[in-house]
């Protein structure tokens, strides 16, 4: 028997334990080893049942995700479903145990055998949707003849685990077991072993009337369509849901694997595995080892009470850390808090939050208006104006008041640490915190690794940023960071293609059918229009002569039309910030592009989304060759969770992997003959283009090579 199963007999009853780290994903070796073992308690007359359980942190995670990769490159497929039946056909009833998660192939494995028992705060789910694909191992089949075809529909196409207390609710656990686990399933097993075992794939009288099986298949469409839209794989569950409802086991499993081999083989799942990975990946710095000694962050303080600063006070308070919140005078504070209290009370509205866990996060927020307590903190944020004077005050404030060894970090979106970290003496203790808008919404963290930054400082940001419910991606201290940087060719791109003749809402439209959450110019009007033009006045001066710059944002901004604040923008918006065309705007752009002498043209979706995610990708290969980003995928991690870019492609970067890097090569090529040295192509995407490589090859080397 394989050494990822074990055997042990506690008298009459056999406990087969999966013991696969980290996680006892169903890989090699796992299912060979869990068939021996069901033969091994059926051969032993002493067993009367036997229950399986999973070693370590969790039961079982899921199928091998790495497998996949193998197989859609050629390699053999694994089914797990001539397992399921071996198990469930034991003639010796077979517990399931679970602890942790089980969670995809995990809760497959427990629906084959004939009974589960779980560890109260243990969570089972089908979350294969999250990856591009569905169950593949008649969980689409067996759940809804457990739990019902609604409940089935929502785990399959929704994605979301349930805890172990719903799922008993649900009928899909036997029964909850308080304490030890493993000697409460022992005890399970032994009450049932003389009794007949239930097998769930015999199971109907859950499964609905026609009729009402088409409601709930056509709403669950319906939402899904909207909720995960552009996403192939929920629809693909629902369908094979249905197949339950209609057909005998057996031929729904076949509708069920032919879906799944779609799913797997599709370029929707091959991108967001990646993300998966990525995800992971982003954590690990090459020259910081896990090792790297973590400094505590108990206590924290927010420097400024606006939006972002109210937003960062929160996040630490979700996360049960007190924080204390500066502004500079009683008014600022009060406006600063009552933001606070709002966001907070239309959380407990939508049902996020309980009033109780609301009213203790707002305990550890303490208003202040100096800087007395700040000698207790472990860390501060500044979140104060985006000016470098205020930035470098604040931080020689900060640098008297806090002890040494408190991490001193800064929110700037577009200013150098390294300037601001010079207003210290201390600067390996400064370091960027970059949170997105809404702070406590937005799961994206850029940290900003200065000159100086300490690696322990950078290691104690990284694991903060998991601990604050966020993704934290090391950046290097460039102009607008990685995101920000990226994001100024894009949002340029667009303005420029309305200059050139393209309606607003046609960029818009095209980006969203592209699959982003929202177009380029109501995400401008959404961030106020003057911050950009701000900044834009700021560095005019840098600006190389000679070269085409957009001007009808800085056209709108002196009309004070900033978006969405200023109830105009590129758009026109109502009370509730619904967005409506301005009818008076074509002919005004069209103006402003005749006195600047751009010709008019029509213009295709096609050339805007190029134009626009080209611009991102050619921007983030030079990022990569300057050594900003880490890996082409942390780009790619960036902007899926801090720009909306749709995870189902990937990331700019995958994208540009999928499409061939030739075709985006030679694409920015002909934007560079027709609008100029901006569209100049970075050397990097150049050289991969030309060697046949992409980007995620040229990960790989780095990886290789560190
Ligand atoms: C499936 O089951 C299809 C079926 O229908 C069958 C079809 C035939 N495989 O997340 P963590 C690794 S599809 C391989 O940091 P946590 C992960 O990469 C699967 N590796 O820990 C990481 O590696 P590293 C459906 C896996 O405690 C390490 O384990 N299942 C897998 O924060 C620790 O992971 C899912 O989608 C896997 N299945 O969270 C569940 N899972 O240390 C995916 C994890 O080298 N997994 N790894 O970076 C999860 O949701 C979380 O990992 C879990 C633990 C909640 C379990």
């Amino acid at each position: 028997m394989s050494n990822l199963i074990k055997v042990n007999n506690d008298n009459d009853v056999a406990i087969i334990t999966i013991d696969n780290p980290p996680v006892n994903a169903l890989g090699p070796g796992v299912a060979e080893g869990i068939w021996a073992a069901i033969d091994e308690i059926n051969r032993d007359p002493a067993v009367k049942a036997a229950i399986v359980i999973g070693a370590g942190r969790t039961f079982v995670a899921g199928a091998d995700i790495k497998e996949f990769g193998k197989m859609t490159s050629g390699g053999p497929r694994r089914s797990l479903l001539p397992l399921l039946l071996h198990i469930e056909d034991s003639a010796k009833p077979v517990v399931m145990a679970i602890h942790g998660q089980a969670f995809g192939g995990g809760l497959e494995l427990a629906m084959a055998g004939h009974y589960r028992v779980a560890s109260p705060a243990a969570q089972v789910g089908q979350p294969e949707v999250n990856l591009g694909i569905i169950p593949g191992a008649a969980g689409t089949q067996r759940l809804p003849r457990l739990i019902g075809v609604a409940k089935a529909v929502e785990m399959c196409a929704g994605g979301k685990p349930v805890s172990a207390r719903e799922a008993a609710a649900l009928g899909l656990i036997d029964r909850l077991i308080d304490g030890d686990l493993r000697a409460g399933a022992v005890a399970f097993a032994r009450e049932v072993a003389s009794k007949p075992a239930p097998r769930a794939r015999e199971r109907t009288e859950k499964l609905g009337t026609a009729a009402e099986n088409a409601a709930i298949l056509t709403s669950a469409r319906a939402v899904a369509s909207k909720k995960q839209r552009g996403l192939k794989a929920p629809l693909a569950a629902i369908d094979a849901v249905e197949a339950a409802t209609k057909l005998p086991f057996e031929e729904g499993c076949q509708v069920e694997a032919k879906l799944f081999t779609e799913c797997l083989f599709s370029d929707q799942s091959k991108a967001l595995i990646h993300v998966f990975f990525g995800e992971r990946e982003v954590a690990k710095i090459p020259d910081i080892p896990k090792e790297t000694p973590v400094l505590p962050v108990n206590r924290a303080a927010v420097v400024g009470s606006g939006t972002m600063g109210g937003g960062i006070a929160m996040v630490f308070a979700n996360a049960g850390i007190p924080v204390l919140l500066k502004d500079v005078d009683e008014a600022a504070l009060d406006l600063g808090m009552s933001k606070i209290r709002k966001n907070y009370a239309n959380s407990v509205q939508r049902g996020r939050f309980t009033q109780t866990f609301v009213d203790e996060r707002l305990q550890l927020i303490t208003p202040v208006l100096n800087y007395n307590a700040f000698s207790e903190v472990d860390m501060v944020v500044e979140a104060v104006f985006e000016g470098m004077t205020l930035k470098k005050t604040v931080f020689a404030d900060l640098d008297r008041a806090c002890r040494k060894g408190a991490i001193l970090a800064s929110n700037t979106s577009t200013l150098s640490i390294d300037e601001i970290a010079s207003a210290t003496s201390r600067p390996e203790a400064v370091i960027g915190t970059h949170f997105f808008s809404p702070a406590n919404v937005m799961r994206l963290l850029e940290i900003v690794r200065g000159k100086k930054s300490s690696k322990e400082v950078i290691a104690t940001c990284m694991q903060l940023s998991k601990k604050l419910g966020k993704i934290g991606v090391l950046v290097g201290n460039c102009r607008g960071f990685v995101g920000n940087r990226m994001f100024g060719p894009y949002r340029r791109e667009a303005q420029f293609l309305v200059e050139e003749g393209a309606g607003v809402e046609a960029v818009d439209q095209a980006l969203v059918e592209f699959g982003n959450a929202m177009g380029p110019l109501a995400t401008g009007d959404l961030a106020g229009l003057d911050v950009g033009w701000r900044i834009r006045k700021e560095y005019r001066h840098l600006e190389k002569p000679g070269i085409r710059q957009p001007f009808a944002e800085d056209r709108l901004c002196e009309m004070g039309r900033y978006g969405q604040k200023t109830v105009r923008g590129w758009y026109c918006y109502d009370e509730n910030r619904r967005p409506s065309p301005d009818p008076e705007l074509p002919a005004m752009v069209r103006n402003w592009s005749a006195e600047a002498g751009i010709p008019q043209r029509k213009i295709s979706a096609e050339e805007i989304v190029d134009r626009c995610i080209y611009a991102l990708v050619n921007e983030g290969a030079r990022i990569l060759e300057e050594g900003y980003a880490l890996r082409a995928v942390d780009i790619d991690i960036i902007y899926l969770n801090g720009y909306g870019f749709p995870a189902y492609r990937g990331g700019p970067m995958w994208h540009a992997d999928t499409v061939g890097l030739q075709k985006v090569y030679e694409r920015v090529c002909e934007f560079h003959q027709q609008h100029g040295e901006l569209w100049a192509p970075a050397p990097l995407l150049k050289r991969l283009a030309e060697a046949g490589k992409t980007f995620a090859e040229f990960d790989k080397e780095q990886v290789a090579a560190a």
